[in-house]
């Protein structure tokens, strides 16, 4: 029996994907990385540093940077980002978002939020979301991010609740990955072609509701 919910956030309850991708564009130009689709797509759900090194390999420049250096360019990622996402309101919650979390909250279900974003807290409270979830799962204290299922399986021991008794929803394939190792059901929201592992899919956040949940629809 479903008891709980773990939501991803960027992506998934906040329009903050948009925001992630213009900080890390601006570093990819100065470090001499072409910026793809592609490249952006790999990035959701990584983590801050494991996004930078994604974006140093793909211009294959990875050696040219220390650790000391990689740390300086992450902060001047997030300072920016957090420039970006400082004007954040209840306005840019994803379509239909509001109207599932009320939904989940009537029915009696438990939920967590499974951020790979030290910046989560953050952004919860701006959205005015946090008295929704019991709790907010701190990413840095996993030991490792997504796809490892560690972040999903804590979400669901913030809940005291069985891995088979949570849903996890993710817009990103290291999510999907990390929830189905974690033992739970996951919910896909956008292409079915990048987020194929997903158990149920939706193309977007518009059209995910408890009913659509419970009957499977893909
Ligand atoms: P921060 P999610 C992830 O959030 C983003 O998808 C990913 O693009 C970002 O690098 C990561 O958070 C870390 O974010 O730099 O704010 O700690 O999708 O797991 O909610
Ligand atoms: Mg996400």
């Amino acid at each position: 029996t479903i008891k709980g919910f773990a939501f991803d956030m960027d992506g998934v309850l906040a329009d903050t994907a948009k925001f992630h991708t213009v900080a890390w564009h601006q570093i990819a130009d100065e470090i001499g990385t072409t910026w793809t689709p592609e490249l952006a797509e790999s990035l959701k759900g990584i983590d801050r540093m494991g996004s930078l090194a994604l974006i140093m390999a793909a211009g294959g420049v990875a050696e040219q940077y220390d650790q000391a250096e990689r740390e300086k360019l992450a902060v001047k990622k997030n300072t920016h980002y957090r420039e970006l996402i400082s004007t954040l309101t209840p306005d840019d919650i994803l379509p239909g978002m509001k109207s599932f979390l009320d939904e989940l909250k009537a029915a009696g279900y438990q939920m967590s939020v499974a951020s790979a974003s030290k910046n989560a807290p953050f952004i919860i409270e701006r959205l005015g979301l946090a008295h929704y979830f019991q709790a907010v799962v701190d990413p840095a204290s996993v030991t490792a991010g997504k796809p490892d299922p560690a972040i999903f399986s804590a979400a669901a021991d913030v809940l005291q609740l069985q891995p088979a008794e949570v849903i996890g929803i993710e817009d990103s394939s290291a999510g999907i990955q990390s929830i189905n190792a974690a033992g739970e059901t996951s919910v896909g929201i956008g292409d079915k072609n990048v987020l194929q592992e997903a158990d149920i899919n939706f193309a977007t956040t518009a059209d995910v509701t408890l009913t659509a949940i419970k009957s499977g629809w893909h």
